[in-house]
């Protein structure tokens, strides 16, 4: 086995590297031979100071996830924290890459801290429903003070090396983490620095009394802004119980509500996400080709979507030609372009000379020819397969050979794109998600004859523009928009049963989404969902259930916030929409012409239909192999959906909640309704086996 800690003396200084790639994480092999360097170091008369670091790209960036879950193994890094911070020699850390975590939890036991100024700092145990656990809720604010200690492991949110100077985190932003740390560290044996232990350092603890400060407002304030999750609370309980008692005593308490959450639902499914995001890259095609050249890139259309993925081409470090039919479409996507960047200047986020380079890569024109020697071509034109078709006879006809021609459509037939081509191998779905310069999602449909290299170029293409990729099969709708339409309709079939569409708003709200169906359809635009509507009306089973309700709604031209109605009234600029009497007006009015009697839906019942029609139909899409695993459903709800993280996605809600269980709710709600409410093939075949989706993960 290779060796996890490297130490080597210069002079009278140790120095310990500890080299655990890719990201120097904490396992059990790491924290074993971490404490036997120290004692080593310890032990040598002549050393009189220990330097600690991490060699490649990062100091630790925490603990091993992979050993959550498994049975602890000793030593603990609480065991190694202590013995670090009572050694009597100065121990100094070299910081730099992603120190988090743990490996900010060794930082802070030690003597001193310096840090490259590029570092980021930081603690997002919360991003695993978990808190600091190892000795970091006690230590941290006895450095930087409870309110600021408390927003850093409450966000999880990392900070640079300047603001951790200016907190006190750190003693020393350096430029150059070998020659600076030892430059430094032997100023410190010079000057005979006497150093003081963090656990020791109690003056900004004492202090709080004074600076009236209030955990339980705190508390409060972080259970609005963090809606339904444990961990940001249990730190608040930690920083009561710093103001309490002592280091030891506070530092038990973390330890046990560590391993307390690590037991949870909520942390379980944190830890999936964070695993299902870092698989969904890992496909088939990618193990037998390379990406294509990507050096520049055109798209076609200026509007919303066309102008985001602009953006996102753009922040990505690529050329971008942006090609629209007129001059006027060509300046309304400009004005997009400058809208956004204008605000990013505003806020800090671009100075006006990176805007002005960004600019420096961008060309707008009328004219296609523009696009023939561009490696990639994004069609962002309207969402119609006769206009989508004609763009792709004219790419075909100009780009060059070997250039990929992609679509964002979110819902057509991507084969059927490709063969108006000559060149289908070349032709690929890359959906993005509105708006396309934020969101993280980026579906990449594979049609049948598209070549490896093209997907794999698809996949390098979201790693430059750091997007979560997820590869998908063709169907209407892909991944996420085909589950969207079975779970948008069963929200339809509660409204027309009894539900108002605030009640099931609120009840999904509750659950954990930003918001419930309705106001997402209301925020989408109502027009989107009724063309898609009229599209698919000659494929629809005449013996399939229809709610009517949107489409009175849009004969209305009520669209949504655009329009200023849709499901809730958006008067006067108000974003947040008013409950609607005319709108439960016409609800009643369709129940009435159907001879619905209105029954009454609890909460839980709302969530119990809705989760089981979302359950149901990704099944279906894992079992047709339009996903390739459940996990990336996951990963396509949480991402592109609104799905609460810490409930890991709905596949592992579906795992959380019990199969067997979903497939009861799924055959009781069958006995109303068996076409929408057929049991997926795949869900009957394991819950036969005694399996759940997580097998298929693999
Ligand atoms: C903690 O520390 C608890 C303590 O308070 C108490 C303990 C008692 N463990 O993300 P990437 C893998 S909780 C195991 O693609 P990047 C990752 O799966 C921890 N594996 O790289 C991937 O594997 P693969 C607190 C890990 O450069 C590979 O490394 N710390 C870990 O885009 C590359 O990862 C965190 O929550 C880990 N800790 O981003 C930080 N981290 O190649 C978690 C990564 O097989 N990590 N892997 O797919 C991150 O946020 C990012 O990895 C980081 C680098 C920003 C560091």
């Amino acid at each position: 086995m290779t060796k996890k800690i490297d130490l080597v003396y210069q002079e009278n200084v140790a120095i310990i590297s500890i080299c655990n790639p890719p990201v120097n994480a904490l396992s059990v092999e790491v924290r074993k031979e971490l404490l036997d360097a120290l004692k080593e170091a310890e032990k040598k008369e002549n050393v009189e100071a220990i330097i600690l670091k991490g060699s490649g790209k990062t100091f630790p960036a925490g603990a091993d996830i992979k050993e959550f879950g498994l049975p602890p193994q000793k030593p603990d890094l609480p065991t190694i924290n202590d013995y670090i911070e009572n050694i009597n020699k100065p121990v100094i850390c070299a910081l730099h890459g992603n120190t988090l975590g743990g490996g900010l939890e060794i930082a802070l036991a030690c003597h001193y801290r310096f840090a490259h100024f590029k570092t980021k700092i930081g603690l997002p145990e919360v991003s695993l429903g978990l808190i600091p656990g190892a000795g970091g809720t006690q230590r941290l604010p006895r450095l930087i003070g409870i309110p600021e200690a408390y927003k850093m492991m409450a966000s999880g949110l990392p900070i640079n090396a300047d603001k951790a100077l200016k907190l006190g985190l750190i003693n020393k932003v350096i430029q150059d983490i070998d020659e600076s740390s030892i430059h430094f560290t032997k100023d410190l044996i010079e000057n005979n620095n006497n150093f003081i232990k963090t656990k020791d350092r109690n003056e900004l603890i004492n202090n709080a009394n004074e600076d009236k400060i209030n955990i339980t407002e705190l508390k409060n304030n972080f259970k609005k802004q963090y809606r339904n999750q444990l961990a940001p609370q249990k730190i608040g309980d930690c920083l009561e119980k710093l103001l309490q008692s002592s280091f030891e005593e506070g530092q038990n308490f973390e330890r046990n509500t560590f391993f307390e959450l690590l037991k949870t639902e909520q942390s379980k499914s944190y830890i999936h996400a964070f695993f299902a995001e870092r698989t969904s890259s890992k496909i088939p095609e990618i193990k037998s080709a390379h990406p294509r050249n990507l050096n520049t890139v055109g798209v076609v259309g200026g509007g919303t979507m066309g102008s985001g993925i602009t953006i996102a081409a753009l922040n990505a470090g690529l050329p971008v030609t942006m090609i629209e039919r007129n001059q006027d479409s060509l300046d309304k996507g400009m004005k997009n372009l400058e809208k956004i960047y204008n605000r990013d200047i505003e806020k800090g986020r671009l100075s006006s000379s990176q805007v002005e380079e960004i600019f420096s890569r961008f060309t707008k024109t009328t004219d296609f020819e523009a696009l023939s020697s561009v490696d990639m071509v994004i069609e962002a034109v309207f969402e119609e397969m006769n206009v989508k078709k004609q763009v792709f006879k004219i790419l075909d006809k100009i780009v060059k050979k070997g250039s990929i021609i992609a679509s964002n459509t979110s819902y057509l037939d991507i084969n059927e794109l490709a063969s108006v081509t000559s060149r289908p191998e070349d032709v690929i779905g890359l959906h993005f998600f509105s708006p396309a310069n934020i969101m993280r999602l980026l579906e990449i449909v594979v049609p049948d004859k598209v070549s490896n290299d093209v997907v794999a170029t698809g996949f390098y293409l979201a790693k430059l523009m750091k997007k979560i990729p997820v590869r998908a099969g063709v169907c209407d709708g892909f991944i996420g928009n085909r589950i969207l339409n079975k779970y948008g309709d069963c929200a339809y079939f509660m409204m027309e049963d009894g539900a108002t569409p605030y009640e099931i708003d609120k009840a999904i709200f509750e659950f954990g989404y930003p918001m419930g169906p309705f106001q997402m359809f209301d925020l989408a635009g109502g027009d989107i969902g009724w063309a898609m509507r009229k599209r698919l009306k000659p494929m629809r089973d005449k013996n399939e259930r229809y709610v009517h309700i949107p489409d009175k709604l849009c004969e209305k031209g009520w669209f949504g916030q655009k329009t200023g109605r849709g499901f809730y009234r958006y008067d006067k600029g108000n974003r947040r929409g008013d409950e609607d009497p005319e709108v439960l007006e016409i609800i009643n009015l369709e129940r009435q012409k159907k001879s619905i009697i209105p029954t009454k839906f609890s909460q839980e019942e709302i969530i119990r239909r809705y989760m089981a029609a979302m359950i149901n139909e990704a099944s279906n899409v894992i079992y047709e192999k339009i996903a390739l695993r459940p996990s990336d459903v996951d990963v396509t709800k949480l991402y592109g959906y609104g799905f609460p993280r810490y409930r890991g996605g709905p596949m592992k809600y579906a795992d959380s909640y019990g199969l067997d269980k979903i497939l009861d709710d799924i055959r009781e709600f069958e006995k109303e309704d068996s076409i929408f409410w057929k049991p997926s093939n795949l869900i009957i075949e394991l819950v036969k086996k005694g399996n759940n989706f997580d097998s298929l993960n693999e």
